[in-house]
């Protein structure tokens, strides 16, 4: 009795937060910053599990129109599974939670000038009021803001390699440390250093898992970056406990739960692991810098690969949710 009253107090406070709470009610109705798109609103309103979705995989991660197809296709995967997908972007200065296929179509195209926006981008994006996609810390802090504790996406962004000279540090990782939302991901993008990563969000206070039965902790195309994650947790339940214990305890910090590529798969993602060590000599080469790095990277990966890295970066999208397991997890949290 005392676990599920401690429970329903998490749960309490988050439902407080969505109906008294600044961030839905003031922010979204009245400043005119916000606009939820229909779906999630009604899903708020009546306390239906919701599922966040970044943007900066369909802006800058992926080419048109694969992008446009494969975020279609995993809002469509969220909604068989009971749940509401909310996809974050900023379009004409306003952040959208939820957005229509218009939407996403506007982001999706390739002749759209959009911005890959995290934390730092806020302020002169929405000043100037133009439009981008929103990274995995931009993502959290959204989802965050208008009462949703659950964000799925691909890759997480982390400690670059040669991190400790250059001090490419994604933002995604203080994010984490700060935004007590769980993000649900195929580990860390490979082209990382996942040590340093790994690390990094042990400072951070942010509790790791891996979903399944081992500790190896995935790197997005493998299953094993050759590093352990701290636990892992084998059912939906388990995850969803962690997450109701770490906003029960006012943590404030966020959670990564990072889901394996499935075995079969496997051999692609050594082959674009491949690809990336060129890519990174390449980055050096022609002195890339900063937020350009990521997307280069991807782009070069998806050419040396011809387009096998593409594949294996939506077929990773969609089976974060393997037999619909992952998303039920929001299911499991909201009806605690
Ligand atoms: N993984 C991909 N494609 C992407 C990203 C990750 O396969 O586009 C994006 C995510 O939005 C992540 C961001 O939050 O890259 C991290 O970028 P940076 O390293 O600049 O922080
Ligand atoms: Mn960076």
């Amino acid at each position: 009795a005392g676990m599920i009253c401690r429970h329903m107090t998490g749960i309490m406070s988050v439902w407080t937060r969505r109906l008294n709470g600044t961030p839905l009610s003031t922010v979204a109705s009245n400043s005119g910053l916000f606009h939820i798109g229909k779906e999630v609103e009604d899903a708020l309103c009546s306390k239906k599990p919701i599922v966040a979705l970044e943007s900066t995989i369909i802006t800058h991660g992926m080419p048109y129109p694969q992008n446009m197809k494969t975020a279609l296709e995993v809002e469509s995967i969220i909604r068989q599974n009971g749940c509401t997908p909310a996809t974050v972007a900023v379009i004409a200065g306003k952040v959208h939670v939820g957005l229509t296929e218009q939407e996403l179509e506007y982001l999706a195209a390739s002749d759209t000038e959009v911005t890959k926006i995290s934390r730092r981008d806020f302020p002169y994006i929405l000043s100037k009021k133009t439009s981008g996609g929103t990274t995995v810390s931009g993502t959290m802090l959204i989802a965050h803001k208008v009462g949703i504790p659950i964000f799925v996406t691909g890759g997480v962004g982390g400690v670059h390699r040669d991190g400790e000279n250059t001090l490419d540090v994604s933002a995604d990782l203080r994010e984490l440390g700060r935004t007590p939302v769980a993000v649900v991901s195929a580990g860390v993008k490979s082209i990382l250093d996942i040590g340093k990563t790994l690390e990094y969000l042990e400072t951070e206070g942010v509790c790791v898992a891996v979903y399944g039965k081992s500790l190896d902790f995935p790197a997005f195309f493998t299953a094993k970056s050759g590093f352990k994650a701290p636990y892992n947790v084998e059912t939906p339940k388990e995850a969803a406990a962690m997450i109701g214990e770490n906003q029960c305890m006012g943590l404030r910090s966020g959670i990564l739960i990072g889901v394996p590529i499935p075995g079969e798969k496997e051999q692609a993602g050594a082959d674009i692991e491949k690809a990336i060590k060129t890519a990174l000599d390449e980055v050096k080469e022609q002195n890339i810098q900063g937020k350009a790095i990521t997307p280069y990277i991807l782009e070069m990966v998806n050419q040396l690969t011809s387009g096998s890295s593409l594949q294996a970066i939506v077929m990773i999208w969609k089976t974060r949710w393997p037999q619909g397991d992952m998303s039920k997890l929001s299911l499991d949290f909201d009806s605690k």
